[in-house]
């Protein structure tokens, strides 16, 4: 009886000390990752997120895009250096009304100027971007641009804490 009542306060005590799985950083009760060994599709890179439970990130504040641009994407400010890495948030099934992958819309957006510009009509998929990507422009400061989504790319997964 004693040795099931300090099973059942281990258990109790580890469910409220919750935290992410190795690797994953957490942020506001969800568990955040950047997957950066191979470069994949926007399709392709929310199927590998699904096989871990989670979805490409959903960024629904100023507090959580800083805190992926801290975390995940800094770059070497002295050199001309960046990091990119795709969201889930897309207007794929209708242009111009960007959803993250749960289907909700977004309120909190972070585009970078002229952006979403739909390239050539083809730009369906957001990618977050922070530094330098040609030569004496401007450092993009954890901006967001619409990209084709073929194109293949780090990315963000998260998932429930
Ligand atoms: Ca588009
Ligand atoms: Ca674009």
């Amino acid at each position: 009886m004693k040795l099931l009542g300090i099973i059942i306060l281990t258990v109790l005590v580890a469910n409220c000390t919750a935290e992410c799985d190795k690797g994953w950083k957490s942020f506001d009760s969800k568990c955040l990752k950047l997957f950066d060994d191979e470069k994949k599709s926007w399709q392709g890179a929310e199927d590998t997120c699904e096989e871990s439970d989670a979805y490409l990130v959903k960024i629904e504040s100023k507090a959580k895009n800083t805190f992926l641009l801290d975390t995940f994407l800094q770059f070497d400010k002295s050199e001309t250096d960046n990091r990119e890495a795709w969201t889930g948030l897309t207007d794929k099934e209708e242009e111009g009304k960007f959803v993250w992958t749960d289907g909700t819309s977004a309120n909190f957006t972070k585009w970078a100027d002229e952006q979403p510009n739909d390239e050539d009509g083809e730009q369906d998929c957001a990618e977050i971007a922070n530094g330098v990507f040609w030569p004496g422009g401007p450092p993009q400061i954890g901006v967001w641009n619409d990209f084709q989504c073929d194109r293949e790319l780090y990315y963000i997964c998260e998932k429930e804490q």
